[in-house]
């Protein structure tokens, strides 16, 4: 075995492992930092004292100076083998998209994007690999990214009480590990990987989706029941069906005869159209894009060197080799041409890649199917319930190639998690490159870290029942720890019929989602806003309304991702590490720097348990106060818990029915303040790039006690851009009285002295 150490910024130290020198790292690409040494004494990092037993490599870890754990590393028939031996009641949190509770313990996980329409909680694996966690106690904190592209499996506690066991499926891989608290490592994380790009503002909005609105005239009548009903709505999705048999980037002329005309019309009504992109290129003699692959070489190949050849959506089809920087570089031009009619962003779908089956797949299942008997008995029945296991979950990885930019052949099972990573990739490349000052705006499902500097993920196939509700708010806090700042699961459900009630509190966790969209998938019922009657209507509209009232609250907590990489979301354990109460709190989360959410996820509650950490809390909706504890809070269906945290303010402004910049027009501030709290007001234009160049405008509101008066100062931190004149104005609870005030922002800032309100 081989080791090299390299540091890098954030005392993360990085283990080049080998099986033998001549073995390769495959590049995933998510490390994008710069090494600062190359070390060979290892005493100032958590890894010292190496020694070797029986084969085993050894490290000691250590944390504060502490020896707390050993790190074997060993060669498995397999590839390596990595143990690590943690203690009685450590946490183990991260490993991004995989079911299950935020406390990973007990549990084996698997690395290798999948397809999978069933998110039960007895699943393994999803379509993204997130190999990165962090062990936490009240004594430590340490953080791990395995990266390796490939083949990975985790055995967190599963196998024995205190060891967590990962087998690489390669014989060589770099390995990441730091100490920090527990927000610090995910900000290191990014560090290493990347900071969040900054969407556009309309990103933030309510967006609807369907698979499909299968022609003009249902979407624009979609369109128009949103703005006739005055529910807020930014962003329609076209999904599969806008295509002429499902070929990329081709419009189908009968249902969408003038697409450009469409979507201009639609922008006049304030709707962005972004739309579905699959990876599979149909083959179909004289259809350019695969004329065009085919001629160039671009596609992945079989072992014969020809193109590699499988079923998707558009019948027989190759994929691009998105691996390579040629293939990418082409299909970003591709897309930005095929964007340029008006079309607002990319939803990559299909790229893990999900392959339906392939002709040796057939072959293989019609051979099985002849040779069933009765006389097989139960190995006949065991047969036929392996065929659409095999359908669904075969391994294709060995059977198709790669070619790296000096033309080495890789196979897919090497660098399988990075395929939708590269498209994503290459997607952003070729929009930032052809539409220079736009944001570019990519949804993936299939990603690995460092996505986030390329695009959103969304967490796929869910089903509209209340257990995968509870996984979704489980699932956001997993992926915002390993960096995924912007996430979201399709509102209502995508698989299976929603209802009124379920919409209703799958919204009300929306709102609480960097990402909002309601999708649904095709031959279930109808899951638009107003789709279950006026009562849910109403309620609906009143939480997307509050979605669009907290804009300038989660804007800038979306620069602040971007800047800082401290993430939106934040499990309650990332603020109070030391007590072990919020390590199993995971259904409920902080949410930007003041907000406390508790989304309801079971049917018929009219309420639920709150563990409200560490400090006093407000109740956003009555005004209630409370201590740190354990609290029965009542959420009849118009209502969720939602908590102010103490010292803390908010942002806030008029919902509007879309939204075009991220300036505001008037401002409130509300708030829950018992000694000083202050925010950050972070505006632009809400969709260029121009915010590089000080297009922005950065305030800071601050408020104090003194005496029993409450003092406001508003002041320009930095930033060039002029907001015009506009009214801001207060309301700031005190813990006793309500504290009101208005003030006239010209752009300089000032003091104001807020009045007591006299009846609440
Ligand atoms: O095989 O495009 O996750 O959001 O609606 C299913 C159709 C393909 C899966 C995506 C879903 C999308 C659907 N797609």
């Amino acid at each position: 075995m081989n080791y090299k150490f390299k540091k890098f910024p954030g005392r993360i130290l990085e283990i080049e492992i080998k099986s033998s020198p001549e073995d390769t790292a495959y590049e995933s690409g998510a490390v994008i930092a710069k090494p600062i040494a190359v070390v060979d004494r290892l005493s100032s990092f958590y890894f010292h004292n190496s020694r070797i037993e029986r084969d085993e490599k050894i490290f000691t870890i250590s944390c504060q100076k502490e020896k707390w754990a050993e790190l074997k590393i060993m060669e498995t028939s397999k590839g390596i083998r990595l143990i690590i031996e943690i203690e009685d009641g450590d946490g183990v949190f991260g490993l991004g998209e995989e079911v299950g509770p935020l406390n990973k313990r007990g549990r084996t996980y698997e690395f290798y994007n999948t397809d999978e329409p069933e998110h039960a909680s007895t699943k393994t694996k999803l379509y993204s690999s997130f190999p990165m966690f962090m062990v936490l106690s009240p004594k430590k904190a340490l953080g791990f990214f395995v990266d390796y592209p490939g083949y990975s499996k985790m055995d967190i506690c599963h196998e024995e009480e205190n060891k967590i066991i990962i087998d690489v499926a390669g014989q060589a891989f770099k390995l990441y590990l730091q100490g920090d608290t527990p927000d610090g490592i995910t900000a290191n994380f990014v560090e290493l990987t990347g900071k969040p790009i900054l969407l556009p503002i309309w990103m933030l909005g309510y967006q609807q989706s369907r698979w499909s609105y299968p022609d003009e005239k249902t979407v624009l009548s979609i369109s128009r029941e949103f703005r006739n009903r005055s529910i807020p709505c930014d962003v329609i999705y076209l999904d599969i069906d806008y295509m002429e048999n499902f070929k990329v980037f081709t419009w189908d002329k009968k249902k969408f005869p003038d697409p450009k005309a469409l979507l201009s019309k639609l922008r006049d009504m304030g709707f962005k159209v972004i739309t579905i992109v699959d990876p599979g290129v149909k083959v179909e003699e004289g259809y350019e894009l695969y004329e065009e692959a085919k001629e160039a070489g671009y596609f992945c190949t079989n072992s014969a060197g020809t193109p590699f050849e499988a079923y998707v959506w558009p019948g027989k089809s190759h994929f691009p080799d998105f691996y390579n920087a040629r293939v990418r570089k082409w299909w970003g031009d591709k897309v930005s041409e095929f964007k340029a009619i008006g079309v607002a962003g990319i939803w990559n779908d299909m790229n893990e890649p999900s392959i339906f089956f392939t002709p040796e797949l057939i072959e293989e299942i019609k051979t099985t199917v002849k040779n069933l008997s009765p006389d097989l008995g139960m190995l006949a029945d065991f047969t036929i319930n392996q065929i659409p296991y095999e359908k669904r979950y075969r391994d294709h990885g060995k059977k198709f190639f790669h070619k790296d930019d000096h033309g080495n052949v890789i196979s897919n099972r090497q660098i399988h998690n990075i395929y939708g990573f590269n498209m994503t990739r290459a997607t952003y490349e070729g929009l930032i490159n052809h539409y220079k000052t736009e944001r570019p705006v990519i949804l993936t499902r299939s990603a690995y870290p460092g996505i986030q500097r390329y695009g959103i993920l969304w967490t796929g196939d869910n089903a509209s029942l209340w257990e995968q509700l509870y996984q979704e708010i489980q699932m956001l806090q997993s992926l915002a720890i390993t960096g995924v700042n912007f996430t979201g699961s399709d509102v209502g459900g995508f698989g299976g019929d929603c209802n009124g009630e379920l919409l209703v509190r799958w919204t009300q966790f929306g709102v609480f989602q960097p990402f909002f969209r309601n999708h649904s998938a095709i031959g279930t019922r109808n899951q638009e806003p107003w789709s279950f009657g006026e009562k849910y209507e109403r309620i609906i509209k009143k939480f997307i309304e509050l979605r669009y009232a907290l804009l300038p609250y989660i804007y800038s907590a979306l620069k602040e991702a971007h800047d800082t990489g401290q993430m939106i979301v934040n499990p309650l354990l990332y603020k109070w590490p030391e007590d072990e109460k919020t390590y199993e709190a995971d259904d409920e989360y902080l949410f930007g720097p003041s907000l406390l959410v508790a989304p309801i996820y079971k049917a018929n509650a009219t309420g639920r348990t709150v563990y409200l950490p560490g400090m006093r809390w407000m109740n956003f909706f009555n005004g209630r106060i409370y201590e740190p504890g354990y609290h029965y809070i009542e959420a009849p269906l118009d209502s969720l818990p939602l908590f102010v945290a103490e010292n803390s303010l908010l942002s806030m402004t008029e919902p509007s029915q879309y939204v075009e910049k991220a300036i505001w027009k008037g401002l409130k501030i509300i708030g829950f303040v018992t000694s000083n709290a202050s925010i950050c007001i972070y505006e632009d234009d809400g969709v260029s790039l121009k915010y590089l160049d000080k297009a922005f405008s950065r305030k800071r509101v601050e408020i104090w006690k003194t005496g029993d008066k409450l003092l406001a100062r508003i002041h320009p931190e930095a930033g060039e851009l002029k907001t015009s004149e506009r009214k801001i104005n207060f309301e700031i609870f005190d813990g006793t009285h309500t504290h009101v005030g208005e003030f006239i922002d010209k752009g300089e800032g000032g003091v104001v002295e807020l009045e007591k309100k006299l009846k609440n």
